[in-house]
């Protein structure tokens, strides 16, 4: 994979090809275009967008420029008037410019205000830069913003100064430099190379069996990371950063009961821990915002956020200017969650400076709001109210549908959840003791865990029916994933009732939703049944309207919510590493829900927490070899579902029976950079 995409056609018995790609170290985007014949390759070139803009043109290069809007009511709204470029007080929204040149070999290149012209060559390359003047979340991008033509500019001329196979070269070692990391291979016996995509998705949903494809949605995944997320930007909004309407999905927000947390939830297992950072920095940023709105909304310490973020790092309660249905507008409980993918990003990692600068004054931050905004119940327990499953909605005793009521598991599960992370880090940090037992004592105190009477993880104080048994929201799962409050070697009757509640949820789903469910039957160390919502996830749909029931996937691979959210991908190939591989519960667990029908396959360069980086190898559905490379010098709890021996070193092993199945413990310690090969017998 080199991230370029190459098109070749013939026509009039001459053949073409053009060449794109999109360089992060230069920040340009490139397109050669060549003709098989001399002074056959003559084309016309503009540039356009939706937006309000203009077209000028300037010494050698085509320039747009334009202003953003300042408001655009999210599409989900009725409005007479959804898209203003400049409101009551005269304020106008971000500016943008990008610049088009092109560089040919002979020819002649002729330029209009709205049209660049190439003419009689067999060469040309075209370097496209843009920049706008967004200059942070706490500046206003018109009267404080940067100087956006400066910068397209710049990016140009320093383009400008290599030939065409040193940008390629540069985008391709720098993209390389993180795909690479890691292989994911699925014996597949079937040659499909005849068939494109599209056929393929087609074949699938008939039935076909076809790993390959599923390996390479993996790795399409993987690059969906590695290209919209990059150190220094902005986190992977709802549509990655591929959005093409002015009034996108959902503003192309940062949804925060499920949507943005997703994105990342294959950053650190993939090895793309630096791709995870962006959100790391929307956290920190969300958390300056979220002081004003705990002080002001709910009157608490520390900070909060609400369902919905954006690049401003909103925090604020949303809700359609208080016509929103509390159902979805009246959960704040953002930061306990965000606030898990700093402590994640530690405990893969094991970067201590980052625990002690980054996360842990942001985490104790988000302690104080959970703190200060519970009360106790009658029994002296620890309780949120009002309280909120996100989207769901209950039968209360009079028949009727209610969304609001108190201490639901998912907040419970993401104040356990925080307070755990805070509790290890401050033992790890050696700071701040007192805090520590006092967040010991207050977690003892939550309201638990309970069982309904269908043997399913209570979603609600109390044991009520759902009004939509099959909703897409799975919240009350957060303690089996992503938390690891459920596990079902720590939890055993807990992750049962987990397993119920899934059952209960059925196999149904928007994108993300069958995403989330890969991710919960994995951790319920069932491979067969995460494959079977794998295959819906890749179930290609043809509609593009709404669909609250059946999700999957579009001809080019974008998940269908539908419409597109790039979050399905993302928590898709999160729940395929899941299958693969786990670390969360203290152990590295080697195939854990390896499904029958990935027979054979073989992973390189799979992260796990406490700097661990693994190979994995199996054949007929076991495990056969493994590598596991030691970074940090952590003790490795190995955990396996046969006796396995670890090359060179004496091992502590352990047989447990479960209800999950037979597995095999095997424990020893390592040193810092050194490499560990592991067989079966
Ligand atoms: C939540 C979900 C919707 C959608 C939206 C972006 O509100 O319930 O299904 O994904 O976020």
């Amino acid at each position: 994979m080199n991230a370029t995409a190459t098109t070749r056609f013939t026509t009039g018995g001459i053949k073409y090809e053009r060449e794109i790609f999109i360089s992060a170290p230069d920040q340009v985007i490139v397109i050669r275009l060549r003709s098989g014949k001399q002074g056959e390759l003559n084309f016309d070139a503009t540039l356009g967008t939706l937006l309000h803009h203009t077209l000028h043109s300037e010494e050698n290069a085509l320039w747009l420029r334009g202003d953003a809007p300042v408001h655009v009511d999210p599409n989900y709204l009725y409005s007479e008037n959804p898209i203003v470029y400049q409101n009551e007080k005269g304020e106008k929204g971000m500016r943008f410019a990008l610049k088009m040149r092109a560089q040919t070999r002979g020819g002649e290149v002729d330029l209009s205000d709205s049209l660049l012209s190439v003419r009689g060559t067999d060469e040309a390359m075209l370097i496209l830069s843009a920049a706008t003047s967004f200059n942070g979340f706490d500046k206003d991008p018109q009267t404080e913003g940067k100087d956006e033509i400066l910068w397209a500019d710049t990016y140009d001329k320093k383009a400008s100064t290599y030939a065409y196979t040193e940008l390629k070269k540069r985008h391709v070692e720098d993209y390389q430099s993180y795909f690479n990391r890691v292989r994911f291979e699925l014996e597949d016996k079937t040659d499909h190379s005849d068939k494109d995509i599209k056929e393929r998705l087609f074949a699938y949903r008939d039935g076909v069996h076809d790993p390959a494809l599923e390996a390479l949605y993996y790795q399409f995944g993987r690059y969906l990371l590695i290209s919209s997320s990059r150190p220094g930007g902005m986190p992977a909004n709802l549509q990655g950063i591929w959005n093409h309407l002015l009034r996108a999905p959902w503003s192309s927000n940062y949804t925060m009961n499920i949507n943005a947390e997703m994105n990342y939830w294959p950053a650190e297992v993939c090895n793309l821990s630096e791709m995870h950072t962006p959100f790391l920095d929307h956290v920190q940023r969300m958390s300056e915002n979220g002081k004003q709105t705990a002080t002001h909304f709910y009157r608490t310490r520390g900070w909060a956020v609400s369902h919905n973020s954006d690049i401003w790092a909103q925090t604020n309660p949303v809700g359609n200017r208080g016509l929103g249905d509390p159902a979805w507008a009246n959960w704040y409980m953002g930061s306990p969650w965000a606030c898990q993918h700093l402590f994640e990003h530690y405990r893969f990692t094991g970067d201590i400076r980052f625990l002690s600068e980054k996360a842990y004054p942001v985490m104790k931050e988000a302690a104080l709001f959970c703190l200060d905004w519970m009360i106790e119940d009658e029994e002296g327990r620890l309780i949120t109210a009002p309280s909120t499953s996100p989207e769901n909605v209950y039968m209360a005793e009079d028949g009727k549908p209610y969304s609001v009521t108190i201490a639901t598991t998912m907040d419970m599960s993401l104040i356990w959840d925080l307070f755990t992370n805070l509790i290890e880090a401050s033992a790890l940090l050696d700071r701040d003791e007192e805090f520590r037992t006092l967040l010991v004592e207050k977690r003892e105190r939550l309201f638990p865990l309970q069982i309904g009477h269908k043997g399913n993880l209570q979603e609600w104080y109390k044991d009520y029916e759902d009004r939509d048994p099959h909703h897409r929201h799975v919240s009350h799962l957060f303690g089996l994933h992503p938390g690891r409050q459920i596990t079902p070697f720590t939890t055993p009757e807990f992750t049962q009732a987990g397993k119920h509640s899934l059952e209960l949820r059925s196999d149904n789903g928007t994108g993300w939703s069958l995403a989330w469910k890969i991710n919960l039957w994995a951790r319920l160390l069932d491979g067969d049944h995460a494959y079977r919502l794998l295959r819906k996830l890749l179930y290609v749909v043809d509609s593009q309207g709404e669909n609250y029931d059946g999700g999957g996937s579009y001809a080019n691979l974008f998940c269908a919510h539908p419409p597109f959210q790039i979050d399905g991908n993302f928590g898709g190939i999160s729940g395929m590493s899941e299958m693969i591989l786990q670390s969360h519960d203290q152990e590295i667990h080697l195939l854990p829900a390896l499904p029958t029908a990935w027979q054979a396959g073989s992973v390189q360069g799979l992260c796990a927490r406490n700097g661990f980086e693994v190979d994995i190898e199996w054949k007929e559905n076991a495990l056969t070899r493994a590598t596991i490379r030691s970074g940090n010098g952590e003790l490795c709890r190995l955990r396996t579902s046969v006796p396995v021996q670890v090359k060179g070193v004496q091992v502590n092993a352990e047989r447990t029976e479960t209800e999950w199945g037979t597995w095999y413990l095997t424990v020893f310690p390592t040193k810092k950079g050194e490499v560990y090969k592991i067989s079966c017998n």
